[in-house]
């Protein structure tokens, strides 16, 4: 019994190389039993339970709910780019789709994963813009409003005008890191002093990953980084104290 963690793919469409990789790691790896979680922002844009979305991207939808039917335990975390999800996958699904943070408990370890657009708790107005994202009043807006109409709301909003390539535009900015690093540790520190022992992110994009050890306690705080540019995800295998870092195959 593994654990598979994946995110920030930043997927923008069907014909995206990573999202290829994505499709290839999940009918290949995970097995019936194993833990597999998208950690958020695997989809530059989706928002809502919307057909267009669900066409655009059949493949994932088919291969998840295969995957599903065989054994493999999934859970998607939802993340700023890629939220109101519940029901992509069917009504009847048992795929759980979650909106901060899942728990495991994985060998004895104890397993915090989370999307980590909640780590830093003095960004007041990005804190503020997120429930505004998840609130009632989007909902009923995504509700009434044509997919291809979110598509595009979803694709100015998280590209703008402009045209960088994606690897560049949410690259983590050199001057930023320190600080970045900063606030994911104390993060993680919260966790720890909470009784876990692992605690993985995303969202920052940084490759980052510590461990300490207190007494008989090992703790590990690890982030995906940007799997576009670092090509890699996370696994922790049975039998492992701790999560590393696997390359895509292609
Ligand atoms: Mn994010």
């Amino acid at each position: 019994m593994d654990v598979y963690v994946i995110s920030d793919l930043h997927i923008e469409s069907s014909r995206d190389s990573i999202y290829q990789d994505l499709l290839n790691l999940i009918e290949n790896e995970p097995m019936s039993g194993d833990f597999f979680v998208f950690a958020g922002d695997i989809f530059d844009h989706w928002i809502g339970n919307k057909q267009f979305y669900q066409k655009n991207f059949e493949k994932f939808i088919s291969i998840v709910q295969k995957k599903s039917k065989e054994g493999v335990i999934f859970y998607y975390i939802e993340g700023n780019h890629d939220f109101l999800l519940k029901g992509i996958f069917g009504e009847s699904s048992s795929i759980n789709i979650v909106d901060s943070f899942v728990a495991l408990e994985h060998d004895s370890r104890k397993i915090i994963i989370t999307h980590g657009d909640l780590a830093n708790p003095h960004d007041k107005s990005y804190l503020l813009l997120r429930k505004f994202w998840r609130s009632i009043w989007i909902k009923c807006f995504v509700a009434i409003s044509s997919g291809q109409f979110i598509d595009f709301l979803g694709r100015t909003l998280s590209r703008g005008s402009s045209q960088t390539r994606i690897e560049e535009r949410l690259a983590p900015d050199e001057k930023s890191i320190s600080r970045l690093i900063e606030i994911y540790h104390q993060y993680a520190e919260k966790f720890f002093s909470k009784g876990f022992d692992c605690v993985v992110a995303g969202h920052c994009h940084d490759r980052d990953e510590y461990r300490k050890k207190i007494g008989e306690k090992e703790f590990q705080y690890i982030n995906v980084g940007f799997p576009r540019v670092h090509g890699e995800y996370l696994v922790k295998s049975q039998g492992s104290m701790y999560f590393k870092r696997v390359h895509f195959t292609r």
